[in-house]
């Protein structure tokens, strides 16, 4: 390791004694003569000469401080130090003074910034040795090697792990100055991950699996999945720049850079881990999904978790949006199920502390189970029907709570003879086709409503009067019932 320190402020100091003793080399240009001759004297390899001009620079570098007290003086030796030392991890002190331009313009060139808050020499060293820094030099490297435009490939169907990670992994890439976009193929389908997707405005592409996506892309990397062609849609072929993914391999993988930790939870906590090293502070959109990927990954903490996914949950929380999580895990209803819970509301009867309610056509069954249950929070209601159909069948979804009857029973009683019912002593349901309930085809959306209404309602209501008891247990009266889980 040979580390280069250019200029030498208050925190260029701290960084040269922390890192005095440590394998390895290390020399210093600082145009301080005082702070020089006074390093000498601690045995440390140091010149005064301009720390802005290459002709002072040794050949190789692995790690490049640059740390004089003024923002612009850095700006100038980043950029020098990158130009000479490609492949150099650099980490830049941005001075007291810097400006939003000054920090975009150390960014282009510097793979850290250390800002003057909370900037100690622990965490920047921390950051640039070892075996870390070592991990976020080839990643550099790797993201650096694409000329053109890099595919950053969830696996098909994306969970939000994947999701989360490729996004970060896009934004790391613009930060090592290579356009990215996040991809997948198949569909993002279930109703969390497509809210996670929509509300945090996460823009991710679903690539069509008959294109060969080398027409458009010219690299490709892999999160929260390792190979080509398995359990993606990508040609087997294409051998990946990147691969960040915590599953263990089934097989040895071919790529140009390689973080395969299956000791850790979730990619996302690997993808947080980059972001921090590299001093990128996550914005709210990342962090969201950084964490959410970790939860849902873990399990909420309970599943194969580790340190490493709890430290990176924490550094995430404070820049993650918790209404937007929130939001995520309880997804808005949708009009459907909302138009019939107010249908259901209106249409209302009520005998007693028992509640029917006919919805009419409707195009969600899982709607009629959704509105009984709420109408269960009816105040004096504590058994409720409601009933609406679709294609020739009458569905009912009934509910019971504390009422002292067996619904199942009850509805089998009232409606087996016309279809077929059944289901527990507290939850059951129904569906009769409607041809049996007459010569209903000719009549009106009205008319037939009003037939289904009558039958339906009169039945239950008549059952309900001398309705069975509910079991002692009402375990021994569960009977499978499709409709009803
Ligand atoms: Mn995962």
């Amino acid at each position: 390791m040979r580390r280069l320190v250019l200029g030498c402020g208050s925190v260029g100091s701290e960084v040269v004694e922390e890192l005095t003793g440590r394998p390895g080399e290390l020399h210093v240009i600082t145009g301080d003569s005082g702070r020089a001759t006074a390093l000498r004297d601690e045995n440390v390899s140091a010149v005064e000469a301009d720390p802005h001009d290459p002709a002072n620079y040794p050949d190789t570098a692995d790690l490049v401080v640059v740390a004089g007290p003024s923002t612009t003086g850095n700006l100038t030796a980043a950029d020098r130090a990158r130009e000479r030392y490609p492949d150099a991890v650099i980490v830049a002190y941005a001075g007291e003074e810097a400006t939003e331009a000054d920090l975009r313009a150390l960014r282009e060139v510097a793979d850290r910034i250390i800002d003057p808050i909370g900037a100690t020499a622990d965490r920047v060293l921390e950051v640039a040795t070892g075996a870390t820094a070592d991990r976020l030099r080839r990643m550099v490297r790797a993201l650096r090697s694409v000329d053109g435009t890099l595919a950053v490939v969830a696996h098909d169907n994306p969970d939000p792990d994947a999701i989360a990670a490729a996004v970060a992994l896009v934004r790391i890439a613009r930060f090592a100055g290579t356009d990215a976009e996040a991809v997948y193929y198949g569909d993002i389908s279930h109703q969390e991950n497509r809210a996670l997707v929509n509300l945090l405005d996460i823009e991710m592409r679903r690539l069509d699996p008959d294109v060969d996506p080398r027409e458009e892309f010219a690299a490709f990397a892999l999160v929260d999945h390792s190979r080509p062609g398995v359990n993606d849609s990508l040609p087997t072929d294409i051998e990946p720049v990147v691969v960040v993914d915590h599953h263990p391999p089934r097989e040895p993988i071919d790529a140009g850079f390689i973080d395969l930790r299956d000791d850790v939870g979730a990619t996302s906590t690997l993808l947080a881990e980059y972001l921090d090293r590299f001093g990128l502070r996550p914005d709210s959109q990342v962090a969201t999904a950084l964490l959410y990927g970790i939860r849902v990954d873990t399990k909420d903490f309970t599943r194969e978790v580790s340190e490493a996914d709890f430290d990176a949950a924490a550094k995430l929380l404070a820049d993650a949006d918790a209404d937007v999580l929130e939001r995520v895990e309880t997804p808005s209803l949708n009009p459907a199920v909302l138009d019939v819970l107010a249908r259901a509301i209106e249409n209302r009867e009520r005998r007693g502390s028992a509640l029917a309610s006919c919805v009419g056509e409707i195009t969600d069954r899982d709607a009629l189970a959704q509105a009984a249950d709420r109408l269960l929070d009816m105040e004096g209601v504590d058994t409720t029907l409601v009933y609406g159909f679709r294609d020739g069948v009458v569905y009912a979804s009934g509910r019971a709570r504390g009422a002292g009857i067996d619904l199942g029973e009850t509805l089998r009683d009232a409606l087996d003879q016309i279809g077929s019912a059944g289901g527990h002593a507290d939850m059951a349901g129904a569906q009769i086709p409607l041809g049996i309930l007459g010569d209903v085809e000719e009549g009106s959306k009205e008319s037939l409503t009003e037939i289904v209404r009558d039958i339906i309602a009169g039945r239950f209501f008549e059952t309900l009067e001398d309705a069975p008891a509910a079991p002692l247990r009402s375990s021994e009266r569960v009977v499978a019932f499709p409709d009803e889980d």
